[in-house]
């Protein structure tokens, strides 16, 4: 069977990539430029045509399009073409206020399911593959970009959809997924929840799990791997993009990005001036073939570095680093930078505590604290409350040497801290209550 889904272009030496993308960038900017006042008002206040883009670097020259940009446009004020020449509409509900809509034309439609069936077919995933997909399905881009992706590869799907988790378990057994798909958070609450219903979930007949949509820690990715007995691969990708399908992890755990269907830059977040290969900065991504909505300079806000390397596998596509963070969501406690990422890599450290927890962010004076709340395994709570206090100790103090922040930790009762279904929410923010 083919090693690559799609060897010309996974394969591309990098100068031809680059010819490749920068005609995609030229007709994409002449594209928007020509259809949507809001990016034509925006390269003309800046002087500059689409002509102006000779080379790659060129792009630096213009101008950033951010999420409110989507907002102040909705529903469809980024779309190059009429409604009804859609074929698909996904949205994100978004944190707050109105959603981000995602546009597909049937163009679009095909070019996703090619940037999935390629991400999966790296990753193992062949036609007689049976699949559970355990994506949120419906407006989300996880579940039905999952699906087309399978299903283009001719896999056996079963569109579980996130939640319902003692069904998901019982479909796992007696459909006997090869192949499972959620979200990191999610497939620990499957194996928990098997575990409780005294299943072991590493005798299912799972071989690989697909995952992504949030950040998760190496530590984490560890966890999952031994709980459900598999091989955990990664897939990176936003909304405002496409969903998922903008990157994805290789046989050697790299994450390739899809560079003939996105242009990657990393910034600088204060100066907005483009970073050199390898330095970490705010991931940065255009669009090159999108039909629907392209998009110019969209900050992600994701917290990466890019790198050209000769990668084992055998893709010549350049490569992220593992998305550690958010930039809006990094913690400034006593001075110090922090992610929750960060806390996650010190709580794995520890054998006795399992992988759920939350951080409240709340105001101490005038500045920012943080109370890290994690519970830990049944064998703990059965040394009693010294057992406990002595180990939320052991962690508080970790934290301090690892990361240099001094922030309380409270190790709560077994099953207190709400399982993920989807995307797990690991920062309360009390602030705005407290004022
Ligand atoms: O989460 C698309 C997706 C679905 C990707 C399924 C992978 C698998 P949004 O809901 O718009 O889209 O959220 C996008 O999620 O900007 C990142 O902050 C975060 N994110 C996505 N994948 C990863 C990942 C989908 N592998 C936002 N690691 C992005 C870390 C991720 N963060």
């Amino acid at each position: 069977m083919k090693k690559f889904w799609d060897e010309k272009f996974e394969t591309m030496p990098p100068s031809g990539m680059e010819r490749a993308q920068l005609q995609h960038l030229q007709a994409t900017l002449a594209r928007v430029h020509e259809k949507i006042p809001f990016y034509r008002k925006a390269f003309d206040s800046r002087g500059l045509t689409p002509g102006d883009l000779r080379a790659l670097p060129d792009l630096a020259r213009f101008p950033f399009t951010i999420k409110t940009d989507l907002r102040d446009h909705y529903p469809l004020g980024l779309c190059t073409v009429p409604v009804r020449e859609l074929s698909r509409i996904h949205a994100s509900s978004g944190t707050t206020g109105k959603p981000i809509t995602g546009p597909y034309t049937a163009d679009d439609m095909h070019q996703w399911g090619e940037c999935m069936a390629r991400a999966m077919w790296a990753q193992g995933v062949r036609p007689d593959d049976v699949v559970q997909n355990a994506y949120g399905l419906g407006l989300f881009t996880g579940g039905l970009g999952f699906q087309l992706g399978f299903e283009r590869i001719g896999c056996a799907v079963i569109p579980s959809g996130s939640g319902q988790t003692e069904r998901q378990i019982l479909l796992l057994e007696d459909l006997g997924a090869t192949v499972l798909a959620c979200t990191p958070t999610y497939a620990l609450t499957i194996a928990e929840r098997a575990r409780q219903l005294d299943k072991d979930p590493t005798r299912f007949s799972l071989r690989v799990g697909l995952f992504g949509a949030e950040p998760w820690s190496t530590e984490m990715k560890k966890l999952i791997e031994e709980r459900l007995g598999i091989v955990a691969h990664e897939h990176y990708g936003l909304t405002e993009l496409m969903g998922p399908g903008v990157a994805y992890s290789c046989e050697a755990g790299r994450l390739h990005i899809n560079e003939d269907h996105v242009y990657a830059e990393v910034i600088d977040a204060e100066t907005l001036q483009p970073k050199p290969l390898g330095e970490k900065g705010e991931l940065v991504l255009t669009s090159l073939q999108r039909q629907a909505m392209p998009m110019i300079r969209y900050r992600t806000r994701d917290i990466t570095r890019l790198a050209r390397v000769d990668c084992p596998c055998g893709r010549t596509a350049i490569t992220m680093e593992k998305v550690t963070g958010r930039s809006d969501d990094m913690m400034i406690v006593g001075g110090v930078n922090v992610f929750p990422s960060q806390i996650e890599s010190v709580l794995m450290e520890f054998e006795e505590i399992e992988p759920q927890y939350v951080i409240r962010l709340f105001k101490k004076g005038f500045l920012d604290a943080i109370r890290v709340e994690t519970e830990a395994k049944a064998a703990v709570y059965a040394g009693g409350s010294g057992a406990v206090e002595r180990l939320a100790a052991a962690v508080a103090g970790r934290l301090q040497q690892v990361i240099g922040i001094r922030a309380p930790v409270s190790i709560l009762p077994a099953g207190s801290i709400p399982r993920s279904v989807g995307k797990a929410k690991r920062i309360i923010d009390e602030r705005e209550a407290a004022q």
